[in-house]
């Protein structure tokens, strides 16, 4: 039997594998992240490894697929169901994009601890929202739904074969090779020729929606290693001649705990691809619409934690508003920033509970009796934190990601008004539940202090 913890490992490894050959730069950024990698763990020892062992690190991928409808996303949710992996956090990026992004996403992986640590394959998956009147006029909307309604993503093999791993925990070695050949050939580049003036027509609008809605199948549009020192990895993409896009998002390089998520990309390579045109000639030409993104990942903040960031990138913004500043020039302003207001070690991120940590006994009893608070505990030395590493994405980053590979900003009506389309309609469409991603950090720190009021047979304690 090979369980949902084996599929997804082996899905990762083989979607990695289909990549590699179809965008060549991405071995480069695997092999650079790698390099990075295996020097910090030698400079840095096992502090390294405080956010994840180096197996999970060294595996540890994200994707992105884009959708069209909500048949095609219930049908996503199915086949990454089978490898443990569920919708968590909803991201609207119509808003959180200035150019024309009409998807709203989540982020399909694994939500327990172990599950996590085995390996944290996740996917962030956008559906268009046809019926958003700022991008898509009615007309378009219905010859825009005629062709995704006409089109198979995943074939009716996939889903069975995803019901049944669903259903039983797993695949038995047949049907698991059977199903992971099917589910990475559903992600590969389409050869079938391109409908010049259905993209173009789509790509007026929106090349995110062109993306999706022009073609017959979905693609991975990247697929992101993880580094530990994202900043030695800038600098050594370029002496590799990959050109990144000019800035690393997310929180800047300081000397305090790394929170949150740091990424940074390189723009899209045109790949070839076929094109029917009008007359019906079939021609080659090239398509702009794939790239490589690598990231860092830091301590998972807690929703004070998130105002803090969030209320300090608009300050950053309000700073540099009219400036035009070099990415350098930029990461210092905010570094400046956050050593004002944020907290420089781990300690006083959990005393103004700011971040997430599992709290473990240290086996020392420093006392004659654990007192039953959790400072004292961290205090005395009864109890040691470890921080609960970042698991999703950041909108503001996930907008600038699609923006940065935009081949053009297409065009977005703001005088009308937006389609509703939050968090509750997009379970819905899921036909499970939306986790909420502060309820699962909760729920692990929650579960390691109940071990620890355990371990020190305590009958409260306070945290
Ligand atoms: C997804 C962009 C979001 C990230 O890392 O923030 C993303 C896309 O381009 O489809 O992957
Ligand atoms: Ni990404």
């Amino acid at each position: 039997m090979v369980d949902s913890t084996a599929l997804r490992a082996a899905f990762a490894r083989r979607l990695s594998a289909m990549y590699g050959t179809e965008v060549p730069a991405y071995t480069t950024l695997v092999e650079v992240a790698q390099d990075v990698n295996r020097e910090v763990l030698e400079r840095a020892g096992a502090d390294a490894e405080r956010l994840g062992s180096i197996e999970r690190v060294t595996a540890e991928r994200h994707g992105a697929i884009r959708v069209g409808t909500p048949a095609e996303m219930a049908q996503v949710a199915r086949v990454f169901g089978a490898m443990g992996m569920y919708p968590v956090g909803y991201y609207d990026l119509r808003e959180a994009a200035s150019s024309s992004v009409p998807v709203v996403s989540t982020a399909f992986r694994p939500v327990e601890e172990a599950e996590l640590a085995a390996n944290p394959f996740r996917v962030f998956t956008s559906m268009l929202v046809t019926g958003d009147r700022r991008f898509f006029d009615e007309d378009l909307e219905r010859r825009l739904e005629e062709f995704l309604g006409a089109r198979r993503l995943f074939p009716p093999r996939l889903l069975e074969l995803a019901g049944r791993a669903e259903a039983e925990g797993g695949l038995d070695d047949r049907a698991a090779e059977e199903f992971l050949t099917l589910a990475t050939r559903a992600f590969e580049l389409s050869r079938e020729p391109v409908s010049r003036g259905w993209y173009a027509e789509l790509e007026r609008v929106s090349s995110v929606a062109a993306d999706i809605g022009g073609v017959p199948s979905t693609h991975v549009n990247h697929l992101t290693p993880r580094v530990l020192d994202i900043d030695a990895l800038y600098e050594r993409m370029a002496e590799r001649g990959i050109t990144m896009i000019d800035a690393i998002q997310g929180p800047p390089r300081w000397d305090g705990p790394d929170l949150l998520l740091r990424q940074t990309s390189f723009r899209a390579l045109a790949e070839p691809r076929l094109f029917r045109e009008d007359d019906g000639r079939v021609v080659s030409d090239d398509l702009r619409v794939r790239f490589g993104e690598v990231e860092a990942r830091g301590i998972a903040v807690t929703p004070a934690g998130r105002a803090l960031y969030d209320e300090l990138t608009a300050e950053l913004e309000a700073a540099l508003a009219g400036r035009r500043v070099t990415a350098e020039e930029r990461n210092a302003v905010a570094a400046k920033l956050w050593e004002g207001q944020v907290p420089r070690t781990e300690a006083e991120l959990i005393g103004g509970d700011l971040a997430y940590f599992t709290f473990h006994t240290t086996g020392a009893r420093p006392g004659s009796a654990p007192p039953a608070d959790l400072s004292t505990l961290l205090a005395e030395g009864w109890v040691t934190a470890r921080p609960i590493v970042y698991e999703d994405f950041l909108p503001r980053s996930a907008a600038g990601i699609f923006q940065s590979n935009l081949t053009s900003d297409g065009s977005k009506d703001v005088t009308r008004a937006g389609a509703e389309f939050g968090a509750e309609a997009l379970a819905e469409v899921l036909g499970r539940p939306l986790h909420d991603p502060y309820e699962l950090y909760a729920s692990t720190r929650a579960a390691s202090l109940a071990r620890v009021r355990e371990e020190l047979g305590l009958a409260r304690l306070d945290s």
